[in-house]
């Protein structure tokens, strides 16, 4: 009789284990395609994924401050290049030939700081050759932008006049 008791028991343990096992699966089922739904509704509104992050690639032009201000609209911000991965990812996009990015020396010349108030590290910079130069007549530069260079290859980094209208590129980072 105990021994059918306890038999009973485990039975039933096993049970619950099995129901907990299986709703569990479910429940992975359910997050899985709530991600790749969202992946897939970003990407085919112009936006890009990438280690973690979407990447929305504007086809109207902007001036710096205006790009910023949209990118902060759509719940994000201009890119910050943190990485040379995330650089590299951003040069395969192709984005010609001119896009503002989240780096602005207007605070104080020289000083580079990307939007979320981050000084530029030393480490982690992709300046085309003899940039940034701060050069346009009396106005200077002090927003920048990714350029394709003349071999159309390599899209680098250069300063340019921040009422420039261009094309920008906003990052948003995946919450999940
Ligand atoms: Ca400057
Ligand atoms: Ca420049």
């Amino acid at each position: 009789m105990l021994k059918e008791v306890t038999n009973a028991e485990t039975q039933n343990q096993l049970a619950r284990q099995e129901n907990i096992t299986a709703n569990l699966t479910q429940e992975l089922i359910t997050t899985r395609q709530d991600v790749h739904e969202e992946i897939w509704e970003k990407c085919s509104a112009g936006w890009r994924y990438f280690q973690g992050s979407y990447y929305y690639f504007s086809t109207e032009r902007k001036t710096w401050a205006g790009s910023r201000d949209a990118c902060v609209n759509m719940g994000g911000h201009l890119v910050i290049v943190e990485t040379r991965e995330e650089q590299y990812f951003l040069q395969t996009q192709k984005p010609k030939p001119f896009c503002w990015i989240g780096l602005t020396d207007s605070a104080k010349e020289g000083e580079w700081r990307w939007v979320d108030n981050t000084p530029l590290s030393s480490s982690i910079t992709f300046w085309a050759g003899g940039q940034p130069d701060n050069k346009d007549g009396s106005r200077g530069q002090d927003c920048t932008g990714l350029y394709t260079t003349r071999n159309g290859r390599w899209l680098l980094w250069d300063d340019r006049y921040c009422g420039n209208k261009d094309i920008y590129i906003c990052e948003v980072k995946d919450s999940k």
